[in-house]
């Protein structure tokens, strides 16, 4: 088997142990949490809802129909893959947020018949799936190196791994779960880590007729309104918590200002919440809300120019044949 075991010097997941050696560890995540649960609106920071639960709901809420966003990546990975890997050249992949890397095998079936890349290096909060990911991936590429990593990727972006040429994915739309700011933030911090040459592959959900948009984030089955719930759930168990789940209604909205969709959590009852991790109670009027995630959706342009800001080259935007979603591929570019 060619794979190392995952690396244990990354943070390890939400319910790990501090991770004394590179800062960012559980700590750090407890800080932020209590920022973000008294801040208005009260929010959760999206790594919460991804317990073993939470990246299985999220595996489900891609195989619904009103979801389009995986199977319209899947689209572009299919037609553009082999063009990828060529003009690339890439010998290592990365793929931040990688969950099951489950379209990263067109991606990666490509980069093998290409025949130049050595290494994979998924990296991921949820360690289980990514863990099973990796095993998934070594029985199916034999001879590439499979390097799965615990870590997050809003902290520990100054230490993806070295040599080589190197192509960073961010797939499935996940960029657009961070706030304004913090994309920028993580778009300028991976710009700064990579070398001239090195390549960025990103996935970003597209703007379009909100009730389309809509109808992915309020499925009639219930699964995004567990996946959102979920949050809460974790929370409980992790953090020693007792929110009343069941005393909170998904309400996802549409921010037409910010063009993205904002999944909340409303409190039907008064509510008082003691989150013993924290020593911290919060209290919910009936009515009040929980923003738990936001989800924007891009504009080819403004994101081009927010790349090329940060340095960036070379942008090449693909799209799925209905235009629903966007791959880019982007180089770093020199440093002046
Ligand atoms: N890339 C996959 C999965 C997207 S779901 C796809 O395209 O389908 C988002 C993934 O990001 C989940 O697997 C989740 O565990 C991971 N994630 C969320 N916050 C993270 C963080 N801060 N650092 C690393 N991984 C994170
Ligand atoms: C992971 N991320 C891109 C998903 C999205 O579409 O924003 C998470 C999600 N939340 C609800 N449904 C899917």
């Amino acid at each position: 088997m060619n794979s190392k075991p995952h690396d244990s010097t990354m943070f390890r997941a939400p319910a790990g142990v501090d991770d004394q050696r590179g800062g960012g560890g559980r700590s750090d995540h407890l800080a932020e949490l209590r920022r973000a649960l008294q801040s208005r609106p009260r929010t959760i920071p999206p790594r919460w809802l991804y317990d073993d639960r939470g990246s299985e709901l999220f595996d489900e809420i891609t195989r619904l129909a009103e979801y389009y966003p995986t199977e319209a990546e899947r689209e572009i990975l299919d037609r553009h893959a082999a063009m990828i890997a060529e003009v690339s050249g890439a010998t290592t992949v990365v793929e931040l947020g990688s969950g099951t890397s489950d379209k990263t095998r067109t991606l990666l079936d490509a980069f093998v018949a290409h025949g130049e890349i050595r290494r994979f290096v998924p990296l991921d909060v949820s360690e289980a799936t990514l863990l099973f990911a990796a095993e998934v991936l070594n029985q199916r590429y034999p001879d590439l190196t499979v390097e799965p990593v615990v870590g997050d990727f809003t902290r520990h972006l100054s230490r993806l791994p070295d040599g080589g040429t190197r192509l960073v994915a961010f797939l499935g739309g996940t960029i657009g779960n961070f706030y304004r700011e913090e994309r920028r933030a993580f778009l300028g911090a991976l710009a700064d880590v990579l070398e001239p040459d090195d390549w960025f592959l990103l996935g970003v959900d597209l703007v379009k007729p909100v009730d389309r948009i809509m109808a992915a984030y309020f499925d009639g089955q219930g699964v995004t309104d567990a996946f959102i719930r979920n949050s809460l759930h974790v929370i409980n168990r992790e953090l020693d918590a007792d929110f009343d789940v069941g005393n909170f209604d998904y309400v996802p909205m549409w921010d037409a200002r910010e063009h993205r969709v904002d999944m909340r959590l409303r409190a039907c009852e008064p509510e008082c919440a003691r989150i013993g991790a924290l020593d911290l109670e919060i209290a919910f009027e009936p009515g009040e809300e929980l923003r738990v995630e936001i989800s924007t959706k891009f504009r080819a342009d403004e994101l081009t120019g927010e790349l090329d800001e940060v340095g960036f080259t070379d942008v090449e935007f693909l799209t799925d044949a209905n235009s629903d979603f966007g791959l880019v591929l982007a180089r770093r570019a020199d440093r002046k």
